[in-house]
């Protein structure tokens, strides 16, 4: 990964190379911390944050689940953001928030441990490779299931959960796929590993809803509000793998990701690259990240 000069901790900007933890951090041995992945994008006024305070929202929800006392405030934290992005000059990047219980006791029961706190900025590129925004990536259907609420409770955006996804991760590239796509423990279609997943049939758009073990992705919001804007029909609904395989086009959402079009999934081709539908999504949502999209200036928050 690209450096950066500073990362916060707990309150203070220090050099990259010293943003170090004990071997004994709670959260290594039990994953036992929640995260963000948010993204800073150089429009014409300057560089903004995409959706900082849903982000920052999603951070909270998650540690409340897991009953981490918070030692900073929302507000605090998207300032905290703000300040890292400036200390660090830089005009586009990726931010990862953590939270995650610290070093004091050994053993389950957590409330011991203090909750630390740090953010990360650095630039992260295309996430699937260069070519898969335009082209659109080859998927499988993991023999992974997706954690699900009485397991992983999946709304929250934990470590833990992310070994359910390095499994599914590593399960598509020893096919040969680039990227997975996971059902939940009843059979539908759930999510990618760190992505959403979109289909759309007859000029229609189905996305999983919150019961199919989805993390509420913020990205898809912005695409099912873009697609709803723009006068399609979006239905969060559960949707059955052979409708992947019979879709018109599909996508994955994201921060990471953005905006990708899934090309086939199990050797079966979905459409030639990037499909008109997604095309036209993807073209919005583009430039709602950049500031271009005026309807959609709302969700920037200028650094
Ligand atoms: N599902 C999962 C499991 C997930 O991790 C992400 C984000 C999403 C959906 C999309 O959510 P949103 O970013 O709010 O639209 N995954 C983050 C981490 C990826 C990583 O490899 O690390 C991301 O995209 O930043």
């Amino acid at each position: 990964m690209e450096k950066t000069s500073k990362i916060w901790m707990d309150g203070k900007l220090v050099p990259w190379d010293e943003a170090r933890v004990h071997v004994l951090t709670h959260a290594l041995h039990y994953g036992s911390g929640v995260f963000e992945g948010i993204r800073c994008y150089l429009t014409d006024k300057g560089p903004a944050v995409f959706r900082l305070k849903g982000h920052v929202r999603r951070l909270f929800d998650s540690a409340r689940i897991y009953q981490m006392p918070m030692p900073y405030s929302e507000k605090e934290i998207i300032s905290a953001i703000k300040e890292t992005i400036r200390a660090n000059n830089i005009k586009e990047c990726y931010i990862r928030p953590i939270a995650f219980r610290g070093y004091g006791e050994m053993g389950l029961e957590p409330s011991k441990c203090p909750v630390n706190v740090s953010i990360a900025v650095w630039p992260w590129g295309a996430y699937l490779g260069k070519e898969a925004q335009e082209r659109g990536v080859k998927t499988i259907i993991s023999t992974w299931a997706r954690i699900s609420p009485n397991v992983l409770p999946p709304f929250a955006k934990a470590t833990a959960n992310y070994l359910n996804s390095i499994l599914a991760k590593q399960d598509a590239l020893s096919k040969g796929a680039q990227e997975a796509i996971m059902l939940d423990s009843r059979g539908f279609v759930s999510e990618g590993p760190g992505e959403n997943v979109f289909i759309v049939k007859d000029g229609s758009i189905s996305t999983p809803g919150p019961e199919s073990s989805i993390l509420l992705g913020i990205t898809r919001d912005s695409a099912i509000a873009i697609a709803r804007d723009s006068g399609y029909e979006v239905r969060e609904r559960d949707i059955t793998r052979q409708e992947l395989y019979l879709a018109d086009e599909a996508f994955y959402t994201g921060t990471a990701v953005e905006l990708t079009p899934i090309s086939s999934v199990d050797g079966r081709k979905i459409s030639d690259g990037l499909g008109p539908v997604t095309a036209e999504i993807q073209k919005k949502l583009f430039g709602a990240l950049r500031g271009r999209e005026k309807k959609y200036v709302k969700w920037l928050d200028f650094v």
